[in-house]
């Protein structure tokens, strides 16, 4: 009898011994992370980004108006909600523009009210989505792009799109649970 052979027979007679028992807290546990790398991975694949329709496009009912827009771009839904940050979430969320001179107005604006989270997906996302929504700053953004038409100035620029992949799936992770991506 070949070795290989011979050490797994011995290994299937251990293991007939071994009682099977399942802790479900680990399993569920496990469960739950695995549901949450799969939705990484569908967006470290390139086809979702992340959005926010922001509190001066929100106060001026733009809502509806930025959504269909998105659609209409071929970007379907995957996760959404309606919140408010506090200034430290704020904070937190730009954490990456600290040093820059208006983070302190970037972070007082994007937590005076209410705004939209959203996971979109479609092919190249990131790319796709940063054509669709134009140049930061809505006076030099191109014609019929979203900041184009419902931005106000640099500072208050109706939404947000994610930079790169990377990004777009911490910044999903850091407003939805996999449970709530769809
Ligand atoms: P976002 O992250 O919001 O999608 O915007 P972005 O990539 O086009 O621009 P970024 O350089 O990441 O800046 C983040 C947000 O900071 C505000 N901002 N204000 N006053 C200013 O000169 C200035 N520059 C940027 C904007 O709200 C910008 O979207
Ligand atoms: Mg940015």
């Amino acid at each position: 009898m070949q070795r290989s052979v011979f050490f797994l027979k011995m290994f299937k007679k251990k293991a007939a011994k071994v009682k099977p028992t399942i802790n479900m807290p680990i399993f569920a546990a496990r469960f739950e992370n695995t549901l949450v790398n799969i939705a990484k991975r569908n967006i470290m694949a390139g086809n979702r980004t992340f959005t926010m329709i922001k509190p001066d496009a929100v106060k001026n009912n733009n809502i509806g108006n930025i959504l269909a827009h998105f659609v209409k771009g071929g970007f379907s839904i995957v996760a959404m909600k309606y919140t408010q940050l506090s200034a430290e979430k704020a904070g937190e969320f730009y954490a990456v523009h600290k040093e820059r001179p208006f983070y302190g107005e970037l972070v007082a604006f994007m937590s005076s009210g209410p705004i939209v989270a959203a996971i979109l997906e479609k092919d190249n996302a990131v790319e796709d989505f940063r054509t669709l929504i134009g140049a930061t700053d809505p006076a030099k953004a191109a014609q019929g792009t979203v900041r184009q038409l419902y931005g106000t100035n640099v500072g208050e620029n109706a939404v947000h799109g994610s930079d790169s992949n990377e990004n777009a799936a911490i910044e999903g992770a850091f407003f939805f649970s996999a449970m709530e991506c769809f």
